[in-house]
């Protein structure tokens, strides 16, 4: 059997700090113990024809496995979990509920930390941007203060690890160096948990290893 091969950036601009898409399809894939082969690619390839026919919006990540051609990390990692094994529970009602935080993840908990990490690259220079970003922060402050409140002291969002943990941490991780993280412990320490696993080790450093060799070693 061929190792599904995944595309990440060929030089990622968060200089290997494991913050890009590629690195929760990573994280699945070693969760779930199947090798797999990277493409790297650059942002101009990236916009050609043989990388939009995989991606309609020319982007990464993307899964190509057999026949088969994904795009989207959720759609993926979702794939990823339902074939293996660790990352879904067995019980179809815990199944569901896992599969319920992944989206959380992606469409609740992601989109206001997107928007203040975008506004914090491209608006920083624009008149509004000082009144704008305690907006955002606060957008931010609320989701994380409700996620916070349902996590506790829990380890996990809902029992054992699952898809569902692995995508809000790494929601969740493009929050450091922010100064907001720093109000939610609980969160920190789940964090923590979540990069602790050695799943996630081997993922982010397989990721830090691109910007290594591109840096020169
Ligand atoms: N919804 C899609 C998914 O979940 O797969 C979003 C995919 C996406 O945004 N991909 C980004 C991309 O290809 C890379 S991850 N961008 C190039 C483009 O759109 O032209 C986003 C990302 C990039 C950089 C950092 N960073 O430097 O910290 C963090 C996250």
């Amino acid at each position: 059997m061929n190792n599904p091969v995944i595309t990440a950036f060929e030089r990622s601009p968060d200089r290997g700090r494991g913050l890009a898409r590629d690195m929760r399809v990573r994280w699945a894939l070693e969760e779930a113990g199947r090798a797999y082969d990277v493409r790297l690619v650059s942002f101009e390839a990236m916009k050609q024809p043989a990388h939009l026919a995989l991606h309609p919006f020319g982007q990464i990540p993307t899964y190509q496995e057999g026949e088969l051609a994904l795009f989207e990390s959720g759609a993926i990692v979702l794939h990823i979990a339902e074939r293996h094994g660790g990352l879904l529970p067995d019980d179809a009602s815990a199944r569901a509920r896992a599969v319920g935080w992944v989206f959380a993840a992606l469409s609740t908990v992601e989109p206001p930390i997107v928007e203040r990490s975008m506004a914090t690259l491209v608006e920083r220079d624009r008149s509004w941007y000082e009144e704008r970003l305690p907006i955002l922060d606060e957008r931010v402050r609320g989701r994380l203060e409700q996620l916070s409140r349902r996590l506790g002291d829990a380890d996990w969002l809902d029992g054992a690890f699952s898809a569902g943990d692995l995508m809000m941490v790494t929601v969740l991780r493009r929050l450091e160096g922010a100064g907001i993280l720093e109000g939610y412990p609980n969160l920190g320490a789940y964090i923590a948990r979540g990069e602790a696993r050695p799943a996630y080790r081997r993922a982010f450093e397989a990721q830090r290893a691109v910007f290594t060799a591109a840096a020169g070693g």
